[in-house]
């Protein structure tokens, strides 16, 4: 009997040890799911905003009523009174592809004046390209408003970007508050040819960076 004693002791020490591991095991898929839980929709949130719409929904004129019309959401609100001059102050982004074209529609929190400067990491990498405004950029992109002002998107991965690296792909228009945009994809393929998706940043008045996932409707636009 005591063998036997012996015998279940040891079965019982290893069912211990299993149910140890067992409950070891479930503690910490607890702890990850509660960290996953949290660290979800913080990603998920900052990640969300703009829309893939059809070819011919946005036309750049510096009238937003097409992107108000098509329901595209702001995929980033940054506030009020932090961007210097109100009419470099931004007050939302909205982004949108049509499958050919990026589209950008900035709000500003008065006419837009000079200059207003942001960069696209296009490999979603912030330890490639420049390290500006939140993010690793590849692109650069300048916005001069005023009558007859340059407006360009250039290569940024030193930091510094021309009007002459690919001209005339940036396209603009005013309107009110509003500078309406629109980049062709195959110029945001040069730099990357797998490119799917994009993080925003901000240079005059800087902005939470905000990632944009081309094709999606993303709805839920966020800060
Ligand atoms: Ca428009
Ligand atoms: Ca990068």
């Amino acid at each position: 009997m005591s063998f036997i004693g012996k015998n279940w002791g040891v079965w019982d020490a290893v069912g211990k040890r299993r149910r140890s591991i067992l409950l070891g095991t479930v503690f910490l898929a607890a702890i990850w799911a509660v960290v996953t839980m949290l660290a979800t929709p913080a990603e998920a949130w900052r990640h969300k905003g703009g829309k893939s719409v059809p070819v011919g929904t946005i036309t750049v004129d510096g009238n937003p009523a097409d992107w108000i019309a098509a329901g595209i959401p702001k995929l980033i609100i940054d506030p009020v009174g932090d961007g210097g001059q109100a009419g470099t102050d931004l007050v939302s982004i909205r982004v949108a592809d049509d499958g050919d074209k990026v589209y950008f529609l900035f709000e500003l929190a008065g006419p837009p004046v000079p200059f207003s400067f942001f960069g696209l990491d296009v490999d979603t990498n912030p330890n490639t390209g420049c390290a500006a405004y939140g993010v690793g950029m590849e692109y650069g992109i300048t916005i001069d408003p005023s009558p007859g002002g340059l407006v360009y998107i250039g290569d940024a991965r030193d930091c510094g970007w021309g009007s002459g690296d690919f001209p005339g792909a940036l396209v603009t228009a005013t309107g009110g508050n509003f500078i309406e945009a629109s980049v062709p994809i195959a110029t945001l393929r040069v730099l990357n040819a797998a490119l799917s998706q994009f993080d925003l940043g901000c240079g005059t008045d800087s902005c939470t960076v905000h990632r944009y996932v081309l094709g999606h409707d993303q709805a839920h636009g966020g800060h």
